[in-house]
């Protein structure tokens, strides 16, 4: 993100990417029915790691949301071999094989801050919490590809309500795991780790605002933030965080990474709005990824049930 500006997303970055994903998706069918012999151990020993079938176990009791939108889904194979997780690689192909040795057993999540009482939970009582829903969402990243994904987790303001915050908790911030020897990325001050990204706390408890640990019915992929992440689907991607350790409530606006690294071109609030530009780029117009035209974005990626949260605000100030 830091690194690019419009040109480089519109040639080196978007178009080849989609020839590459198509010529794999094409590969994985060619495969798959060569391999249809063999055993499974011997399918995914030969496979390109790319195109290996997910193993990824199901979520039972998965629950439709009428949050979701009945717009055609991005196919699983795009959305866990083109991410944005800097802790891995800033290359968006590499974290799906980076990532692939991850520990997500066991891990706990540390609750602290404005709370009556610190906690710290195993990341599979936090996800027993409430009942899993698939919620069919929008995912806009700020450099201006989007995707659309059935993500699997409950609303975020279940556990906010179990976690006591006290009066005091203005924000919530989560934090991602620090831990160069798992990921490489962060061997590299590319970015200043650990990750920390941050809401208001009325943003945090809009329903919207999901805890998320699965897609496509299975348990996350660790590209895609296994084994907990946040989505928020009227903000750019950057506000998600991935693989969260720690949830932190605060009095103050918690300093996330993007604005401490680059404060005239990513603010807190983040919210996708195509009336202002990146100072590099326009934010009007999206590429869904699989598609050649592009497509207007539209404010609060088209989610106006959290305009609420910010009357009276400038969102030209804050971006
Ligand atoms: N910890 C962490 N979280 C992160 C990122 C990251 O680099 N590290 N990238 C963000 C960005 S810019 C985007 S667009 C989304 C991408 O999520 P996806 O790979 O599941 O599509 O993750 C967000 N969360
Ligand atoms: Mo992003």
């Amino acid at each position: 993100m830091l690194i690019r500006d419009s040109s480089d997303i519109a040639s080196s970055e978007i178009t080849p990417k989609e020839t590459f994903l198509s010529r794999r998706t094409f590969l994985a069918g060619a495969g798959l029915a060569g391999a249809a012999a063999l055993t499974g151990v011997a399918l995914r020993n030969l496979a390109d790691p790319a195109i290996t079938v997910s193993a990824n176990a199901k979520i039972e009791g998965i629950q439709k949301s009428s949050f979701s939108t009945n717009e055609q889904q991005t196919p699983y194979n795009d959305v866990s071999h083109y991410n944005n997780f800097y802790e891995f690689s800033t290359d968006k192909y590499e974290p799906a094989d980076l990532a692939k040795n991850l520990k997500t057993r066991p891990w706990t999540v540390v609750i602290d801050g404005e709370v009556k009482k610190k906690l710290v939970l195993d990341v599979d009582a936090i996800t027993k919490m409430a009942s899993p829903e698939e919620r069919i969402y929008r995912h806009r990243c700020v450099e201006g590809w989007s995707i659309v994904v059935p993500w699997v987790g409950y609303s975020l303001n279940n556990l906010i309500k179990r976690c006591d915050p006290t009066s005091k908790a203005k924000y919530v911030e989560f934090t991602t795991l620090l831990d160069p020897k798992q990921m490489p990325g962060q061997r590299i001050n590319v970015l200043k780790w650990p990750y920390v990204e941050g809401l208001r706390m009325d943003e945090a408890m809009h329903p919207l605002a999901l805890l998320c640990f699965g897609m496509y019915g299975e348990v996350l992929p660790n590209q895609d933030g296994a084994p907990l992440r946040v989505v928020l689907p009227w903000k750019y991607g950057f506000k998600s965080a991935k693989s969260i350790v720690r949830i932190r409530f605060t009095r103050d606006q918690p300093y996330n990474t993007w604005q401490q690294s680059a404060p005239a071109e990513y603010g807190f609030y983040a919210n996708v709005n195509p009336n202002v530009d990146h100072p590099r780029w326009s934010q009007a117009k999206e590429r869904r990824l699989g598609e050649f035209l592009k497509r207007p974005t539209l404010m609060f990626n088209g989610y106006d049930q959290v305009s609420g949260l910010y009357s009276g605000m400038d969102l030209k100030k804050n971006y």
